[in-house]
């Protein structure tokens, strides 16, 4: 199978008729952009309609089976991140490299327009996740800040869009996030899963406090939440009938670099230390409009 991060372009149908890059309609307003400076995020911003909900499940649905083709192409790939196989949590980088939906969807301009608007600058791919819990046997993601697994990359100007690929609720472990938690201090990593609240052995009592305080971000499918890399969130377990999938794009900002001399992602050739995230398997997805003022 070819690997589809050499091409550095939409080639498919998925963003046929979506509208291009800078047009007014996908821009956030100022109240968003606020929010998403004192809160940590911004959610409830749609992005996919129902044809391209359908091409990129019918694509996930492939990669649920670990024999499919090019399955040599995951950065990471994780059947379930959980010992427990009544908390499942597939995990997996490097969707885009596989499959024409997940590639193209690098360039939608309901993603990368907000994006840029967000970093204030220009929109470099950092990797995409998919993060699927199935009906009744889905596990919990424990509490934790994005940026504890991305600290071989500086300086701080990263950015998670999470997209609903099914309707994401509390019941079904939609994720959840503490508000304003992005002004803490860069905590630890206690474990992508397991224990929910495996955090707390290494936060202060106002940090316990706030942790009291949860927002649910629940969606509709096809709609997203760009959050902060140092917002404190985790996810609850699928206990439903209906499976909670999700996929999700992590970029940054034009200019952070690699700071170490091992591969940023397993299957890549290493940057080097200074060296601006770059090469095919990270290509610049958007240069930042000028502000409408
Ligand atoms: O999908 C989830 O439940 C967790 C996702 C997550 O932790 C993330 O996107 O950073």
């Amino acid at each position: 199978m070819p690997d589809l991060a050499r091409t550095h372009e939409p080639f498919g149908p998925l963003l046929d008729g979506a509208g291009a890059a800078g047009e007014p309609q996908f821009r956030i307003d100022e109240a968003q952009l606020e929010h998403f400076e004192s809160q940590g995020y911004v959610a409830g911003i749609k992005i996919l309609d129902a044809g391209q909900l359908t091409q990129l499940r019918s694509e996930l649905e492939v990669f649920l089976d670990p024999a499919h083709d090019g399955r040599d192409l995951w950065h990471e790939y994780h059947v379930n991140e959980n010992a427990d196989p009544d908390a499942v949590v597939f995990h997996a980088l490097g969707a885009w490299r596989l499959s024409v939906g997940f590639h193209d969807l690098l360039w939608h301009p309901a993603f990368t327009e907000p994006a840029t608007q967000i970093l204030q600058g220009d929109v470099r791919f950092w990797h995409d996740q998919l993060f699927c819990k199935p009906a009744r046997h889905g596990g919990n993601v424990a509490w934790h800040q994005d940026y504890s697994y991305w600290t071989r990359t500086k300086p701080l100007g990263h950015l998670t869009c999470w997209i609903a690929l099914d309707d994401a609720t509390i019941d079904n472990g939609c994720l959840q996030y503490i508000p304003g938690s992005h002004r803490w201090d860069l905590l630890p990593q206690t474990g992508l899963v397991g224990d929910m609240d495996a955090v707390e052995s290494v936060l202060d009592e106002a940090q316990r406090d706030a942790m009291r305080n949860p927002v649910a971000i629940e969606l509709k499918a096809g709609e997203c939440t760009f959050h902060h890399p140092m917002l404190m969130h985790g996810s609850g377990p699928n206990r439903t009938e209906r499976p909670r999938r999700a996929a999700v794009l992590n970029v940054v900002r034009d200019g952070v670099c690699s700071m170490t001399d091992a591969p940023l992602l397993a299957g890549q050739p290493p940057l080097g230390i200074g060296t601006p995230l770059g090469g095919h398997f990270h290509p610049l997805l958007a240069t930042a409009s000028p502000r409408a003022d």
